[in-house]
């Protein structure tokens, strides 16, 4: 090619080329990180890449997930047009059609089977906006009390116990910038390394500040890598442990009297019962040296600081509530809330796992934390509704549970809004097997998920690059999503599609948005005196402001960054503390002949939840395309297990197949594997149906299994 060539393509090359920037924000975790889509056309051809961008959070950081989240709204296998099936086969038809249909089902099934026989099963993947409305779409639209969400297999213990001992729960008592101050962080069944990566340097700083850090989890982990103790605990026995704790710190007393006598009662009922036991037996039951009890408890109890945080390796237990509870018993007698550097976190899951769980999408809840069994709470919200509130249906019932009046034929229909049961479910072949028994299944979804795939009808939703709307991060910061995109195909946001099947029930005068933020208007008003009180944000503040803390109850308040510095927000204004018994109330699996090894389940840092977004992308599944079995080398070499290969795992309920990863970062009794994967790798096929009893969380971290090489 001559020089003249090349010059006229460069120049044209040049010429038609353009770059478009789009802000928005990572669709996965709880992070939330703020984040920049940047398109360039090159000729005919548009390219992506995805980079960070400034914010209080995540202060410009992203994970290889943020990085690389562009890629499944780009893929091609997205759902873009409703599709009905047929004979077994799913068929593409128009959105009259769709809507058309579902009238027709809703319609037979509330004549046949009644009101309650419809469901909503929603997420907190979705906007602050889109989980409002598919609250009030249950209650006002269908008039069902069958709503929950996925949050219920996330975030319900900790919900409940802070609810229970503060009588609030927003997952972080401070805001993530007092990390870095604090003397002594105890991170209790947290992964945040590969779960939350960007907020790693602030306990980073910490530990370049001298923070002593404590982690407690069965396996190590780049967690636990950064502790200076890590308590390599049984599975499903942080609430002795944490029993443990409060013995050591009664005995040598290190008990912070002023604070408890002043801000708590059940102290005396804590003591009583912590007395009666010994550390020997609290050793055995954890599998945690005396040793390594005693400098925890003393580390966290003498220094001026200190900060406890707790997520799915202490809550996803059938004692979850009360095992959260113990280690805010401890965070309480020690002294550490409600003052600078001090406080406590759940660290939050999913993107909007926070704002989710506040504005009516439980089975109990109605917006702004309110209850919807409270006649107050009732009255409040049928008001902004403009309803009688003798007409709001009362609650209905766990997320779990739902599968079992479905299997009993009490729930015959279903719409599935931007969640997976069938691989995120404990007892997963019980809930494939209900799913079949419905007569209308309705999956609003990105893909054509393995649950998508029982539907009858399959609705193309937006994706994060598409959909406006807010999300309330890991700090309890309403943050706002700007739509980066139209959406793809005929697909629609979900707030859209939710208005759209209201309008042909005929109840459009209740769904009257034209935009994401007319929903948030109505959410503040909703929210308003409530717990979670949203009132004094507004979309305009939250781009000026970069995002503001709730609770916020004027439109001049300036958010909340530290909760329970006077008091608690019980009734009386004190924390609740209650005596937790070292075993649960309902036994655990224990491990047998049968099924001789703990099998406990969690995360990797490639992949998000059920994998139907991650295993999408190109870039994060060539990290890990397959699931594992991580296994220590003596428990391999007992069970004859080579390294590299295929293992079936089975409990007393179903069987996979994965692939072994031997390791000496797991306890010898316990084997992990990652429930990322479907099929034949779908983990959930082993784990149990036991839920806790108070806030229904399953027993994700414990079951029991046996292994055997193929
Ligand atoms: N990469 C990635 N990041 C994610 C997600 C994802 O799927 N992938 N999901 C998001 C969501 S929705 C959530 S909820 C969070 C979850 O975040 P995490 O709760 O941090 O994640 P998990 O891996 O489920 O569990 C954390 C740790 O608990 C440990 N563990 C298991 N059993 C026990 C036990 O009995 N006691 C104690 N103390 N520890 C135990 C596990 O070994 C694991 O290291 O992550 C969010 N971020
Ligand atoms: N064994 C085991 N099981 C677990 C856990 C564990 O630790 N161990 N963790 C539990 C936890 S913490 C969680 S949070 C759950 C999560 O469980 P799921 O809710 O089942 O998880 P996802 O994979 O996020 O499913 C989201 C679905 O919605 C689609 N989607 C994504 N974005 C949108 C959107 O904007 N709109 C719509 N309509 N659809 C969208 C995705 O394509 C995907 O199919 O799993 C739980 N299950
Ligand atoms: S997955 Fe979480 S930490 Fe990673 S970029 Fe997304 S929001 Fe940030
Ligand atoms: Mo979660």
């Amino acid at each position: 090619m001559t020089d003249l060539l090349l010059k006229y393509f460069r120049t044209k090359q040049q010429e038609v080329q353009s770059e478009k920037v789009y802000d928005t924000q990572c669709p996965f975790c709880s992070m939330q990180c703020k984040m920049q889509l940047i398109e360039q056309s090159v000729v005919s051809r548009k390219t992506y890449k995805t980079i960070g961008k400034d914010n209080p959070t995540s202060q410009g950081r992203l994970c290889i997930k943020g990085m690389n989240a562009h890629q499944h709204p780009f893929h091609q296998d997205r759902v873009l047009h409703p599709l009905l099936k047929v004979d077994g086969e799913f068929v593409r038809i128009s959105w009259e059609e769709a809507l058309q249909y579902i009238k027709k089902q809703v319609e037979e099934i509330q004549a046949v089977d009644g009101h309650e026989a419809l469901s909503i099963y929603g997420s907190a993947s979705i906007t602050n906006e889109e989980a409002y409305i598919l609250g009030k779409f249950a209650r006002v639209g269908l008039k069902t009390p069958y709503i929950d969400y996925n949050g219920r297999l996330c975030m319900s213990a900790a919900a409940t116990a802070a609810n229970q001992t503060f009588g609030l729960d927003r997952g972080l008592t401070n805001s993530l910038k007092e990390i870095p101050s604090t003397r002594v962080i105890i991170l209790a069944g947290t992964n945040i390394a590969e779960c939350q990566p960007t907020i790693m340097p602030y306990f980073e700083k910490a530990k370049e500040n001298g923070a002593y850090i404590i982690a407690i989890d069965p396996r190590e982990t780049p967690t636990t890598q950064l502790a200076d103790l890590h308590l390599k605990v049984k599975p499903g026995m942080d609430a002795a442990l944490a029993n443990g704790f409060l013995k050591v710190i009664i005995d040598e007393n290190l008990v912070d009297e002023d604070f408890v006598n002043e801000r708590a009662t059940g102290f005396e009922e804590v003591k009583d019962y912590v007395q009666s036991l010994s550390l020997d037996e609290i050793s055995d039951l954890t599998g945690v040296p005396i040793e390594q009890i005693r400098t925890a408890a003393t580390k966290f109890a003498s220094e001026e600081s200190g900060m406890l945080f707790t997520a799915r390796g202490v809550e996803q237990q059938i004692d979850g509530t009360v095992a959260v509870r113990n280690f805010l018993n401890f965070v309480i007698a020690t002294g550490k809330i409600g003052k600078p550097y001090s406080g406590y976190g759940a660290i939050t899951g999913q993107g909007n796992g926070q704002g989710a769980r506040e504005h009516g999408q439980k089975a109990d809840q109605l917006p702004g934390y309110r209850l919807i069994e409270n006649e107050e709470h009732r009255a409040h919200v049928a008001k902004v509704w403009g309803i009688d509130k003798g007409e709001l249906p009362r609650k209905g019932v766990s997320a779990y549970e739902m599968f079992q009046k479905i299997n009993d034929g009490e729930i015959t229909g279903m719409f599935l809004v931007c969640s997976n049961p069938v691989v995120s479910n404990p007892n997963a072949i019980f809930v494939k097997e209900a799913l079949k028994k419905l007569k209308f299944l309705v999956a609003v979804d990105l893909f054509v998920s393995e649950t998508a795939k029982f539907a009858d009808l399959i609705l193309p939703a937006s994706s994060y690059l598409e959909d406006e709307g807010t999300m309330t991060n890991v700090e309890g910061r309403v943050t706002l999503r700007e739509a980066s995109r139209p959406c793809p195909g005929e697909a629609k946001n979900d707030w859209q599609i939710i208005c759209e099947i209201a309008k042909v029930l005929g109840k459009e005068k209740y769904f009257p948005y034209q935009k994401a933020e007319d929903i948030f208007n109505e959410l503040r008003e909703a929210s308003r005196g409530g717990i979670a009180d949203y009132y004094g944000i507004t979309y305009d503040r939250i781009r000026k402001e970069q995002g503001i803390l709730w609770p916020c109850p004027e439109v001049n308040h300036q958010g909340t960054e530290r909760l329970f510095e006077h008091s608690f927000a019980t009734p009386n204004g004190k924390a609740k503390l209650i005596p937790v018994s070292n075993t649960s109330a309902i036994p655990k699996e224990k491990p047998c002949s049968e099924y001789p090894l703990y099998l406990t389940t969690g995360r990797i840092m490639s992949h998000y939840l059920t994998g139907v977004q991650t295993r999408k992308s190109s870039a994060l599944a060539a990290r890990n395309f397959e699931s594992y079995l991580e296994i220590h080398p003596e428990t391999a070499k007992k069970y004859e297990i080579d390294p590299n290969s295929l293992v079936a795992v089975a409990s007393k309920r179903g069987k996979i197949t994965v692939r072994s990863k031997i390791s000496e970062k797991i306890r010898q009794d316990t084997v992990f594997v990652p429930f990322h994967w479907a099929e034949e790798q779908n983990v959930n096929m082993l784990v149990g149906e036991d839920l806790d009893p108070t806030c229904k969380m399953p027993g994700f971290k414990v079951s029991t299994v046996n292994i055997r090489q193929i």
